[in-house]
Order: C-alpha cells, then structure tokens, then sequence
C-alpha cells in the first residue's frame, strides 16, 4: 500500500505555518532581517510549548510584508501540498498578518494569494481556498475588523472563517458578533476548540458559533456526550493527529484519540496544521495513522470524501474532488 501516491483532501493549514524555514530565512537575509530565537541549530523552528510556539510563528511570520511575499510563500506552500498528494487544501490566512487588518491592503493580499493559487492549480492540480482567521489572543474588538475583511473578500477564493489562536483567551461568545457577521454574508465556519482547551469548548463552539466544522476538537473525547452532540449534529472534525502529539497533548500515535472518536461515529478527517513547525507531512500523517491503526486505504479513501463533502468550496469544485478521489 502506497500511501504517499493516494490523492489527499487537507482542511486544516494555516499558510504561515506551512512556509518551509528556508524560505523564511531566504526571504529574512534578503530583508537584512534578525531571525535569532526562531530556528534551532539544525535550522528547524524551535519553540518549548504551544504559547511559544505562537511567538515563534508570529516572529517568522513578521518577515513576510507585502502581497509579493505572500505571492512567494503560497506558492512554496501548495508546491510542497502536491508534492504530498494533496489535490485540495484550505488555508487559515489572516488580516491582521497581511496587512494589519486594514481592507484595501487585505484585498492586496487576497489577490496576490488567489493569483499564486491560480498558477499552482495549472502547474500542479491543486487547488486551494482561504479561510480567514481572526487570531483570538489578539484584542477581540480585532475580530470584527478581520469579519469586515472576511465579508468584503468572500467569493469564489475566501470561502470560510474560522477562529485560530491561544484557547485560553477569552470566550467564544466575545466573539459571536464576527461570527454572526460571517455566517449573514454566507460564509462557512469553523473554530478552533477541544485542543488546548477541554470538551466543554467544542460543545460550546457548536452552541456559541453555529460552526459546521471544528479545528481539532480531539478533547471532546473526554465528555462522551460532547462526542454525541458531534455526531447527532454531524459536526466534522479537522484533526490534525501530528500536531497533538508535537505538542504534547497525546504522547504517542496510538494514544491519539481519532480512532476512537471515528469509531463512536464522529467525522473526522486529517490534517497538518503547521506543518514544519511539528516536524509533519500530510504523508507522514498517512503512515504514521496507517502503522497505529491498521488502517488501510479503504479508511483513507473514506476520510477523503469526508473531507470533500465538508470542504467550504463550491459544488463543481467538491463534485471535481469526488470524481478524483473515486
Ligand atoms: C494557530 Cl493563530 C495560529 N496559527 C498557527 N497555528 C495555530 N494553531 C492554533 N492557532
Ligand atoms: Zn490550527
């Protein structure tokens, strides 16, 4: 069984977390920018714990300045997606990194991320859409400003929003007015829940926000009627197994919770979030799940039209996507 050939659906990328250290430092040396703390000796990004994590990323990410940059980035990104089978993949891209969250520089950066998707789609077949992201350890009256930008850009390319950042910041109801702008302009949801925070925040993201995904959500384990409500209201998970356990949530492959919660019925569906950050590829994902689980290609194919029928993109595109994956 070759798992690295198998044509893969990924929901769950945030675009700077995807950027291979050496474009970032590339991109750095030409700005004669100070990157010191951000890389370890053998040149991989280095952090102790997911709060540093997020200092980490947003102090590599502040290399990245101008639509151009992000031209460049989107474009290394999806080379090293297809490189791993990846036929579709959503990315989290925030206002508040490209641009500030001011509205005409956000469609700037739109235009230079759709642009630089376009080419890859001829080059490669991939296809990718924007998630936007309001960072939530960021002041919330922010979050408003990023659902500005989500509802002027929302078309063919920004497709959702979905809330990324510390867990432990604030409430999911500080930020139920973005969320009610989003979902009035059509948008579709999700929210990062159930990772650093426990089942109650899943349960309360589905409440509180109305998400038809959530990002990670593995801690409604804990509460198995957390793990109902996901599958009574057929909530589907963006699980992103490496992650977790680079992180420290699981401590080993067979401990994570994705099969069961797939065995309880819950809809889930892989990912790899940032992936040099947690030392991940999609392909290692497929193997590390296929050798912890005795999963064979039958789950994988499954998860794939799980994925594609969850996926915020438009009907040809989902009906594209189910066509290859058959
Ligand atoms: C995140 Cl704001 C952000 N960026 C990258 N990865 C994340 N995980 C959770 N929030
Ligand atoms: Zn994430």
């Amino acid at each position: 069984m070759n798992l690295n050939t198998l044509p893969k659906i990924e929901l769950h990328t945030h675009l700077e977390g995807a950027a291979p250290p050496e474009f970032i430092r590339r991109l750095a040396q030409e700005k004669h920018m100070d990157l010191s703390g951000v890389f370890d000796d053998a040149g991989n990004y280095a952090f102790d714990n997911f709060l540093h994590f997020l200092k980490v990323y947003e102090a590599a990410t502040a290399v990245l300045q101008t639509p151009e940059d992000y031209h460049r980035l989107t474009l290394a990104v999806l080379e090293k997606s297809a490189a791993n089978g990846v036929i579709y993949t959503e990315n989290f891209v925030s206002p508040d990194f490209c641009g500030g969250g001011d509205l005409g520089a956000w469609k700037e950066y739109v235009h230079a991320m759709q642009d630089a998707s376009d080419m890859a789609e001829k080059s490669h077949g991939i296809v990718l859409k924007g998630i936007v992201t309001p960072i939530r350890h960021f002041e919330v009256g922010k979050a408003k400003e990023v659902a500005h930008c989500a509802v002027e850009t929302f078309g063919d390319w920004v497709v959702g929003f979905g809330i990324g950042g510390d867990e432990g910041a604030g409430k999911f109801s500080d930020f139920a007015y973005a969320y009610d702008m989003a979902r009035e302009a059509g948008m579709h949801l999700t929210a990062h829940a159930g990772e650093f925070a426990g089942a109650q925040s899943v349960r309360s993201a589905i409440r509180d926000l109305g998400v038809s995904r959530i990002g990670h959500g593995v801690r409604a384990i804990e509460d198995m009627s957390v793990v109902e409500e996901l599958v009574e209201r057929d909530v589907v998970l963006e699980v992103c197994p490496g992650s977790n356990i680079a992180l420290g949530l699981f401590p080993n492959w067979e401990d994570h919770p994705i099969a069961r919660l797939r065995d309880a019925g819950v809809k889930v569906t892989v990912s790899t979030d940032d992936p040099p950050f947690f030392h991940t590829t999609m392909n290692d994902e497929y193997n590390n799940l296929a050798r912890a689980f005795s999963w064979g290609e039958d789950v994988f194919k499954e998860i794939n039209i799980t994925a594609a029928n969850a996926a915020f993109c438009d009907d040809a595109t989902r009906k594209m996507l189910l066509e290859k994956l058959e």
